[in-house]
């Protein structure tokens, strides 16, 4: 029995041919900067994203980390959607390890924060207040159903930002995700954002790491903070090898993930029980809500012994995410055992 695995696109494998690279790559003292595949893909990923720089990290809440600890000082407010991952899932690391302090504003259901709710919550200069330095964007938006941006709302936003001297972040984790499905360049959603983090590791199956990019000084200043959180990596030339092939012929095919993700969510609102609308799934998200009497975790536990793997999001609510590795007929599967647990 094939295991089909729809928690998250974070469990994707490496492909063969990041396998064969990872053997084969150059290696050498990445905190010397002396790691040439390392040197590379950070060079690949800041051209794709038509920034200056870039910088390899562990993980995309190092990413994050890293970014706003580099835009902000101890006691500088962020402006944070309330469902964004920086926020909800990401340990607090802001204020922790920043003393950074969250503002946080409603995430709308397409994923982004009202251009009026960001201008009422924008500091001005007073004794009491602290400092907005930074507002972060989140795109896609893993908690608004997967949602992608457009480069129109980015535009929006860096120009009210930069208007009041703020700087913008973009948690892009998935920001090829977001180019596929809204068919633009991926540099159409980057150009309006100072700074923009990506993961190697979800959608695009390499095994470890992520980037943050930004301009030459933003991105010099970043790796000193990556080396405070101990996240210099030294040989890292090994999994950055994974990331090139990532970058280099993973992003096209992530369209037939947003197909199985429409093709799942048009299959699951025709079984009783299930409540979804598959007009608002965009990429590779589907988020449903459970309105019998089973349980999110029941209907889990359920599918499991037939190796279907879902996502529990809250006690009536699921989350099935398409990725490499998940097929067409996986997807047919996957809506058998799903319809029959629900009987
Ligand atoms: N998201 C994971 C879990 O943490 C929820 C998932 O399965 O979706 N930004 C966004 C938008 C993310 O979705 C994630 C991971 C991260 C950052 C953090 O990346 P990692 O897991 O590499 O630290």
């Amino acid at each position: 029995m094939k295991r089909i695995d729809l928690r998250s696109d974070t469990v994707t494998l490496p492909t063969p041919a990041m396998r064969e690279a990872m053997a084969r790559a150059e290696v050498g003292d990445d905190v010397m900067g002396e790691d040439p595949t390392v040197n590379r893909l950070e060079e690949m990923a800041a051209a794709r994203v038509q920034k200056d720089a870039a910088l390899f990290v562990a993980s995309g809440t190092m990413a994050n980390l890293v970014a706003l600890l580099t835009h902000c000082n101890r006691g500088d407010e962020v402006i944070v959607g309330d469902r964004a991952h920086t926020f909800i899932n990401e340990v607090g690391g802001m204020a922790a390890l920043g003393g950074i302090h969250p503002r946080t504003l409603p995430n709308q259901p397409d994923g982004t924060l009202a251009l009026d709710d960001i201008k009422n919550a924008i500091r001005g200069d007073n004794v009491h207040w602290p400092r907005t330095k930074l507002i972060a964007l989140e795109n896609t938006h893993n908690a608004c159903n997967g949602s992608p941006l457009s480069p129109a709302y980015h535009k929006a936003v860096y120009d009210l930002a930069h208007a009041r001297n703020i700087r913008v972040h973009t948690d892009g984790a998935r920001i090829f995700n977001a180019a596929v499905a809204l068919g633009v360049p991926v540099h159409q959603l980057t150009q309006s954002t100072d700074t923009i983090s990506f993961c190697l590791s979800k959608g695009l199956s390499a095994p470890v790491g992520s980037l943050v990019c930004g301009t030459r000084d933003f991105i010099a200043e970043a790796r000193r903070q990556r080396k405070m959180v101990g996240g210099g990596m030294r040989q890292a030339g090994i999994i950055a090898a994974a990331g090139i092939v990532a970058l280099e012929t993973m992003v096209d095919r992530l369209a037939e993930d947003h197909a199985n993700a429409k093709r799942l969510a048009e299959g699951l609102a025709d079984i009783p029980g299930i409540e979804l609308d598959p007009g608002r799934v965009q990429t590779n998200f589907v988020f449903f809500d459970l309105s019998n009497r089973v349980t999110a975790r029941q209907l889990a536990d359920r599918v499991a012994r037939d190796g279907v793997l879902i996502g529990v999001n809250a006690e009536r609510r699921i989350r099935v995410v398409t990725h490499y590795g998940i097929e067409r007929d996986d997807i047919d599967t996957a809506l058998r055992v799903i319809n029959r647990a629900m009987k």
